[in-house]
């Protein structure tokens, strides 16, 4: 039965935006955690998260910088915690995902393939930046390849996958990116169900269609038949619609200021709690049901939040 109903993951504050670009992005410690208690009271059973230098918010992959807001979020939810290893553009991957192997949450994102992954036109938008890091960054982003070699994902899987019992949200922002992942199931290195995000609308992915959400599903149905679980997320303005076509195709959704910063046309959003209250809203006003956490980690077959090392 909760198979049937739709997991919403909200991913608090990501690598993408800077905090020029909107006042409620959350950096510090406090805002992280106060933003991602909001979303899981809101709806959200899934909290995918990143961390940020709490002086300036520049990106962060340290270990130190989660470590202050994970016991607190596991002490007010029951929400799922998912811990990055897209986290930077330009480090290794031992790095990346020094945070997950520290502790040891029930997720892990794991991105698919190597690809451009860029958001430097966001740049073009702003005159005055609050921090000195912050339009280089966004403007550099054109010379970035964000590096996922099958070496890379095999690393992910062995050091988290393993010992860690860790499951991954998959992150494909393109059809071949399943393939990728297709084939690194017949080597054995995933236990089904995987969990798979469509991602749509990143510059350097596939584009935000519903053509593509269709293509992308019917391409996973033949290659993964029962064995995959699945989750949309579309980039920028096509949050919503995205999220929306999938939950009504039967499908997950995620939300979250990492991936907009907007709640509708031309407005900000005031937090993340206001995009998960939004698509609850439209999942249950469209005749779907939210799952709890609990019902999250049964459609995901989750290893359980007492097993976390946080
Ligand atoms: N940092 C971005 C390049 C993830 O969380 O795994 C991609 C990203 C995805 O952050
Ligand atoms: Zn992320």
């Amino acid at each position: 039965m909760a198979k049937q109903k739709t997991i919403i993951t909200c991913a608090i504050t990501g690598a993408i935006h800077t905090p020029t670009m909107s006042d409620a992005l959350p950096y510090t410690p406090n805002d992280i955690a106060h933003q991602a208690m909001d979303a899981a009271e809101a709806g959200a059973s899934i909290l995918h998260l990143h961390t940020r230098n709490p002086q300036t918010g520049a990106v962060s992959i340290d270990p130190e910088d989660f470590a202050p807001f994970l016991p607190r979020i596991k002490q007010a939810t029951n929400a799922v915690v998912n811990i990055s290893t897209g986290g930077s553009l330009k480090t290794s991957i031992e790095d990346r995902i020094a945070p997950a192997q520290r502790f040891s949450p029930e997720m892990c994102s794991l991105n698919m393939g190597s690809m451009n992954f860029s958001f430097h036109p966001l740049a073009k938008r702003y005159d005055d930046w609050k921090f000195d890091w912050e339009k280089e960054y966004v403007e550099n982003s054109d010379t970035y390849i964000f590096r996922n070699t099958f070496r890379d994902i095999g690393t992910v899987a062995e050091a988290l996958g393993g010992k860690h019992d860790v499951k991954f949200e998959h992150e494909c922002y393109d059809v071949g990116h399943l393939y990728n992942l297709k084939f690194c199931m017949d080597t054995g290195m995933f236990k089904a169900p995987v969990f798979i995000q469509f991602i749509f609308g990143i510059l350097g992915g596939i584009g935000p269609e519903v053509d593509n959400l269709v293509f992308m599903k019917r391409t996973a149905d033949r290659l993964f038949g029962d064995d995959y679980r699945w989750s949309v997320l579309g980039a920028g303005a096509a949050q919503m619609p995205m999220a929306t076509t999938a939950s009504q195709m039967g499908g997950n959704v995620r939300v979250g200021l990492e991936d907009s910063l907007f709640i509708s046309r031309g407005k900000l959003a005031s937090s993340n709690a206001q995009q998960v209250t939004k698509i609850k809203r439209i999942v249950e006003d469209l005749g779907c049901e939210v799952a709890t956490p609990d019902e999250a980690r049964e459609i995901l077959e989750l290893k359980g939040g007492d097993r976390v090392n946080f």
